[in-house]
């Protein structure tokens, strides 16, 4: 895993701790929740990546002095709290995360407050975790941040520790765009901004992924994307799902619990038939309304059903200081009330509803004494609910309903699978949930337990710190140091002793800067005048995407080897003449030009350029940049069904074009095959572009490479940009050299 690391310290909108006064006395309350779990087992590991005690930063009423009084024994996690003054505090947690950002991204936009003094708020509290997390990080640091309310925090910390790895995890739904776009402009800038301040962002799904990428395409479509990967030019950041999960285990063990035993028992004979269950928080996000309207509609069309089944329905106090919370809590009653008085009878309550929260022997309990567990949120990040409830079965029984809204739908296939809101889907749902036969019971269970209890709240940890470590070996490898003091001294006195040199160049963006018009491009004198000394002593080739046309005007005068597109066409250094690299190379092009042709007349403003040796569709001055994009992998992805292997063609998605050309040439193959011809000792390749990149690759580890720029390389150095490159092949030419 990760190697001489410092600490892990975490930052989430709430500590772990609490301190409770009771009688004059005061204890520590350890929450239990998912996050805490995975922390506390992390930390235990044998292969712990991270050195010294967890430090977790968080809001808290109490005083560090008082935290660090009773969790200096407590374990392995120091407190670090976060005092942010009550009037902040309200309009950024109970404002902007719960009164905006919840119910936005939960799809209830009609139920969120744009309220400009809630966003004032939201970056003031970030810059408090900042501030705080500043006090303590030190260089090896790793800080994990959490959740929608510290979305600003990953970059506020990356300005001010640029070295350090940050990672973030969002525990609730990311929304499509069509959602997100409705938050302000400079808004969503800033959270977008801040979140890509990580090195590695984690989702529940995939789906929340793909809204998170498509989100910053839209915003930034300078930003390339290759796969889970984002390249924001001078940093790589990672992004891919991780769905949480629980403590399978301490579920699994409960049932045989003589406590809970006790209690389930209890359950069963104060119940003596069917069970339905749910419990939740008070939320309008877990579907409570609509559950109860569903399993109202199921005793309607099942008369037969009167009087043998219950449901329980437990939820547990939240936010119930919010307007809205207090009005669905009050419709809750209501529903409950109703539903009671219209089919209840003497000896039967067809509802028994707590509002309360309950002990982990009692949840335990009640899961495993329960024939189906119906959990219908609206929306759900994950919901954690269900999964307890598959791990709670170490029987092997029991029906999971659960809605194809949480992000376990994802994981949980075996479960019945609803629309929360299509009332007889519910209702239908309960009714095929209490008449399963055993068998397929037991068949369902025992699948949903196997993924779980692989894929429990360890692995999730793991998984998350496994990428994480290998997204910083990829930083590593493609990090760029710029070419000065000692590499700048090590080069110049190599090239000096070397008895056979050669030296790759690219053109644009090398020898001569990039301009808005490509035709307008012209080799300064001084360039060419270093580059007709460097050709004494020197191999000297000029590696270019350009076709030979252009290359003869330009430098068709200088004494030097010329690879014109891509390595297809090679011209030599005396007999001037130019060698395609494969003969017959133009046959396909019959196929593939009507192809892109019928793209360039339905994306208005692209266009075909015919090079000697390849096809290329541009798309750079589309107006509408999504529609190109869109027309662009299409075209593509028909390329790909078109292009057999015998064709021997491949395709290139470049910067705003895509490009068809024969395979087993690039950049790196025509560098290649120089060596082969003849020994070198003194490698040098210099490039700005992408393409530039196979030549970095191909080259043997001994060769210098230089990335010009700041984009990440597999080049082992940078020269800042394209002005640099004259001094340094002027300072590299006056090293004294034995030839
Ligand atoms: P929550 O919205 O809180 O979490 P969920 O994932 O279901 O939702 O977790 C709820 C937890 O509270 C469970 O561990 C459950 O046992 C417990 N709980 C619920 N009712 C209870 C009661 N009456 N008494 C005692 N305990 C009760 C947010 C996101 C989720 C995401 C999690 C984790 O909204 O989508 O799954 O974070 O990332």
């Amino acid at each position: 895993m990760i190697n001489n690391k410092g600490k892990l310290i975490i930052a989430a909108y709430r500590l772990p701790f609490k301190i409770v006064y009771q009688n004059n006395h005061r204890e520590l309350f350890q929450n239990s929740g998912g996050l805490v779990s995975a922390v506390l087992s992390l930390s235990t590991q044998k292969n712990y990546p991270f050195s010294g005690n967890i430090s977790w930063v968080g809001h808290s009423e109490n005083t560090a002095l008082e935290l660090q009084e009773l969790t200096h024994e407590a374990g392995p996690i120091d407190a670090i709290p976060v005092t942010i003054p009550a009037e902040i505090n309200a309009l950024y947690y109970e404002g902007f995360c719960n009164d905006l950002i919840w119910p936005l991204f939960h799809y209830f936009p009609s139920e969120a407050n744009f309220d400009k003094t809630y966003f004032e708020a939201y970056q003031a509290a970030n810059q408090l975790f900042a501030d705080k997390i500043a006090e303590i990080t030190e260089p090896g640091d790793t800080i994990w941040i959490h959740d929608y309310q510290l979305m600003g925090l990953p970059a506020l910390l990356r300005e001010k520790f640029p070295g350090n790895t940050i990672a973030f995890f969002f525990h609730i739904p990311f929304p499509s765009f069509e959602i997100f776009r409705l938050l302000p402009v400079s808004w969503r800038k800033y959270l977008i901004d801040g979140i890509l301040g990580a090195d590695l962002i984690g989702f529940h799904t995939n789906d929340y992924v793909r809204y998170f990428l498509g989100t910053v395409q839209r915003l930034y479509p300078q930003y390339e994307q290759r796969l889970h990967y984002l390249n924001l030019g001078n940093r790589l950041v990672e992004i891919d799902a991780f769905p949480i999960s629980i403590d399978f285990n301490k579920f699994d063990d409960a049932y045989q619990q003589p406590e809970v035993v006790k209690i389930r028992t209890e359950i069963k004979q104060h119940i003596p038939h069917k069970i339905i269950f749910s419990v939740d928080r008070l939320d309008y996000s877990k579907g409570l309304l609509h559950r109860l309207i569903g399993y109202e509609l199921f005793l309607e069309n099942n008369p037969g059903w009167r009087g043998k089944v219950t449901f329980l329905m437990v939820v547990v106090p939240s936010r119930d200081t919010i307007g809205q919370y207090q009005q669905m809590k009050t419709e809750t009653d209501m529903l409950v009330g109703k539903i009671n008085a219209r089919f209840g009878e003497i000896n039967w309550q067809p509802v028994i509803y707590q509002y309360r929260s309950l002990p982990f022997e009692e949840l335990a309990a009640m899961y495993s004494a329960s024939d189906v567990a119906l959990i219908t949120p609206v929306r759900d990040g994950m919901n954690l609910v269900c999964k307890e409830y598959v791990a709670s079965r170490h029987d092997n029984r029991g029906v999971l309903i659960l809605s194809e809204m949480a992000g376990a739908a994802a994981e949980l296939s075996e479960a019945i699978l609803i629309n929360p809101t299509d009332n007889d889907d519910t209702a239908n749902a309960i009714q095929r949930a209490l008449e399963m036969h055993p068998d397929e019971q037991e068949g369902r269970m025992k699948a949903l337990r196997q993924r779980l209890r692989i894929y429990d709240i360890d692995t999730w940890t793991n998984d998350f710190f496994a990428q994480l470590s290998s997204l910083e070996t990829e930083q590593e490898r493609l990090k760029h140091t710029y070419l000065k003091g000692k590499t700048m001294r090590d080069i110049k006195e190599k090239y000096a002793n070397a008895a056979s040199r050669i030296i790759f160049l690219d053109f644009d963006g090398t020898l001569v800067p990039i301009e808005r018009n490509p035709q307008e491009v012209r080799l300064s004198e001084d360039m060419a005048e270093i580059l007709r000394r460097m050709v004494a002593g020197n191999t000297v080739v000029i590696v270019s995407g350009r076709d030979r046309r252009f290359l003869e005007r330009e430098i068709g005068r200088l004494p030097v080897y010329i690879v014109a597109e891509h390595g297809a066409l090679v011209r030599d250094i005396d007999t001037r003449l130019w060698t395609p690299v494969y003969d017959s190379m133009d046959d396909w092009k019959g196929a593939i030009r009507p192809i892109m042709d019928l793209f360039v007349a339905r994306c208005p403003g692209a266009f075909v350029e015919e090079k000697e040796t390849s096809l290329a569709w541009h798309f750079r001055v589309v107006a509408d940049k999504q529609y190109a994009q869109r027309r662009a992998n299409e075209l593509s992805w028909q390329l790909h069904n078109f292009l057999h292997p015998e064709l021997n063609l491949q395709i290139i998605n470049g910067n705003k074009v895509i490009e068809v050309k024969k395979t087993h040439y690039n950049k790196g193959t025509a560098a290649l095959s120089f060596l082969e011809n003849k020994p070198y000792d003194f490698i040098l390749a210099m490039g700005d572009d992408t393409t530039d990149e196979d030549m970095f690759e191909a080259l043997p580890e001994t060769a210098y490479t230089i990335k010009i720029g700041e984009d990440l390389s597999a080049a082992r150095t940078h020269l800042p940009s394209q002005k640099d490159v004259l001094p340094f092949l002027k300072s590299l030419l006056a090293s004294p050299g034995k030839l």
